[in-house]
């Protein structure tokens, strides 16, 4: 069990004792033996196992609370957290996690309004019975719908990283089946979009249309990752992945393939433009090729379709009816930034914090990934859980990085630093070392909930300090997780060109931030973009892949991303 998880245990004890309205020291103590743990700077289990050492001896954790982190590093659970669980209905459980919903405010739903499940709190807001409890309001009515509904997308979708794997595995099952000629992947999946509602696949079956299309589903619906087929009709299949996301199968002859890829990837708003167009100029457009009259002119492949509107066939991450249709008409579509254009990784952390990986041996993976450069950006002192490094620490791990440098080939490595935007503003570390730095990166990750103005006065206020380089993962929000932070990115642009700083784009699958709007707004405002990992460890460079796909959903070029540039070139850029 890692720290985190035992944490995790402990709080969620704490909710639930505070739920039942027991006595708040009580409560206390397991929220602090939560955030004691969570913030060690070594593991756990390692203290548990050192015969030198006693967990007791711990702040903030007694007898008592050593044996429970005992049992739980042993693999074993807590009878008082099963009994808990028993006594507190499944449904309050999940009201709990709805963002902004604690235990005391679950407790009074409860006991007041009979609230025990999510239906039943979704009703409540509706009817507005929950604006007259004490300590609630109108504006907390509404914040609890939005929590509900953020709770429910949730659940719904998947990262694009995870179809991803989901994809390419049944990809490979699919292409044993002899009765397949050809399949591709369309809707959201397809467009590179964040996360993924549902799967979208199309088929062309070998040999004759009738018996190919049954056999083709008859080899999906044997794949062992399928959990049910919901639905089977002549050409097209429903399903459920053991996973929970729903797959769309259909089979389409070899003539409409790229008709129906071109309907299915979408998007709806992409389509609807088009089939105006067609209109225009007297043609139809459907998933089975475009028509003049009765007689197809076209549904093979995109190109063809496409084509008959003198249209070029879009990159699918362009596929939003937001401006490619305008860019279309006024010449060639911009090249998009491929994987291949990026030359360095400018957000990387090592073992110094919570990194798993040396310096040396991340160096080494990015070498290998054809990369140039890479900026190792620890954490600063504020992140204490992470053991944060403060100047005279970070001035050891640049000593180091110096003698790295003079042995290593092919790559060099940036001194850099992650620097903490402190909660009452101003940054984590002094000038006069963040002036010895090559490149650095300044995040919010503490007060994260204060007000628009006050996050976007932090924000500004790093921007402004002359040897911040960039702001990384601009919003905080974690996909599926984790809703963005209030901020006026507008703002923070703004401040961001009028500074000449870059802003990134956090290429972790479950950051993605910026997202793809934001891209292209910075974008239209000359602001570069670069596109970093985040890794904590060398198989989290991979993870640049995922940032592309959302530049480019972004419309951006090898030109807008900073890090397509030597460092020399992209130092310039930083005027520094
Ligand atoms: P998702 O699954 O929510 O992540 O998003 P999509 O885009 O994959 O949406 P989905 O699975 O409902 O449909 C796949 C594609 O099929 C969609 O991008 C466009 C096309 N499509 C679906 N329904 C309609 C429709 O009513 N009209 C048009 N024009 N296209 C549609
Ligand atoms: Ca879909
Ligand atoms: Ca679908
Ligand atoms: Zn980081």
């Amino acid at each position: 069990m890692t720290n985190a998880e035992v944490a995790a245990v402990f709080d969620q004890i704490a909710d639930l004792l505070e739920f039942r309205g027991e006595n708040p020291f009580r409560v206390r103590a397991y929220r602090n033996a939560a955030r004691t743990i969570r913030d060690l700077p070594e593991a756990v289990a390692q203290i548990a196992a050192d015969p030198q050492r006693k967990l007791s001896d711990l702040e903030g954790i007694g007898k008592d609370l050593a044996e429970k982190i005992d049992t739980l590093l042993g693999g074993g659970s807590l009878p008082m957290l099963d009994d808990l669980l028993r006594e507190v209905p499944e449904g309050v459980l999940a009201i709990m996690r709805i963002p902004g919903l604690g235990p005391k405010r679950v407790a009074a739903l409860h006991k007041e309004l009979h609230i025990n499940s999510l239906e039943d709190l979704r009703a409540a807001c509706q009817s507005h019975r929950v604006r007259d409890l004490h300590g609630f309001g109108a504006k907390s009515e509404q914040a609890i719908l939005d929590g509900l509904d953020f709770a429910a997308r949730a659940e719904e979708r998947v990262l694009w990283a995870e179809a991803d794997q989901l994809v390419q595995e049944l990809l490979s099952h699919m292409r044993g089946c002899p009765a397949l000629a050809e399949i591709a992947p369309a809707g959201s999946y397809r467009r590179g979009k964040e996360t993924v509602g549902d799967l979208d696949l199309l088929a062309v079956a070998a040999g004759a249309p009738a018996c190919g299309s049954a056999a083709v589903m008859d080899y999906l619906a044997a794949y062992a990752g399928l959990a049910e087929v919901t639905a089977r009709g002549q050409t097209k299949l429903s399903a459920r992945l053991v996973g929970g996301l729903g797959l769309d199968l259909r089979v389409v002859p070899a003539e409409s393939f790229g008709a129906a890829l071109q309907y299915f990837t979408g998007s709806k708003a992409h389509n609807i433009v088009l089939r105006g167009l067609a209109k225009d100029r007297g043609l139809k457009i459907n998933e089975y090729g475009v028509f003049r009259g009765a007689t197809r002119i076209a549904g093979r492949t995109e190109e063809e379709v496409y084509g008959t509107l003198d249209l070029p066939c879009f990159p699918p991450e362009l596929r939003e009816a937001r401006r490619e249709f305008e860019w279309a008409q006024a010449g060639p579509l911009p090249r998009l930034v491929e994987l291949a254009d990026l030359c360095g990784d400018l957000h990387v952390h090592s073992t110094w914090t919570d990194g798993l990986a040396s310096i040396a041996d991340m160096a080494e993976a990015a070498k290998q990934r054809g990369l140039r450069y890479l900026a190792i950006t620890d954490h600063s002192k504020r992140v204490s859980m992470v053991n944060g490094l403060d100047a005279s620490r970070l001035r050891e791990q640049w000593a180091e990085i110096d003698r790295l440098n003079k042995r290593l080939r092919g790559i060099t490595v940036l001194k850099g630093v992650e620097v903490d935007i402190l909660e009452r503003g101003g940054l984590d570390l002094d000038d006069d070392v963040l002036a010895e730095a090559d490149w650095v990166v300044a995040s919010i990750h503490y007060g994260q909930n204060q007000s628009r103005e006050q996050i976007t006065r932090r924000a500004i206020g790093a921007l402004q300090n002359p040897h911040v380089s960039a702001m990384a993962h601009p919003t905080g929000r974690m996909l599926t997780k984790r809703k963005p932070y209030e901020i006026d990115l507008d703002a923070v642009m703004r401040a961001a060109r009028q500074h000449g700083k870059m802003l990134e784009l956090n290429a972790h699958p479950l950051r993605l931030d910026l997202d793809d709007v934001a891209c292209a707004a910075a974008k239209s405002l000359g602001i570069p973009v670069v596109i970093s990992t985040d890794s904590h460890r060398p198989e989290g460079l991979a993870a640049m892949r995922y940032g592309v796909l959302q530049a480019r959903r972004g419309g951006l070029t090898k030109h807008d991303v900073a890090n397509t540039r030597t460092w020399p070139q992209l130092k310039k850029l930083l005027g520094r």
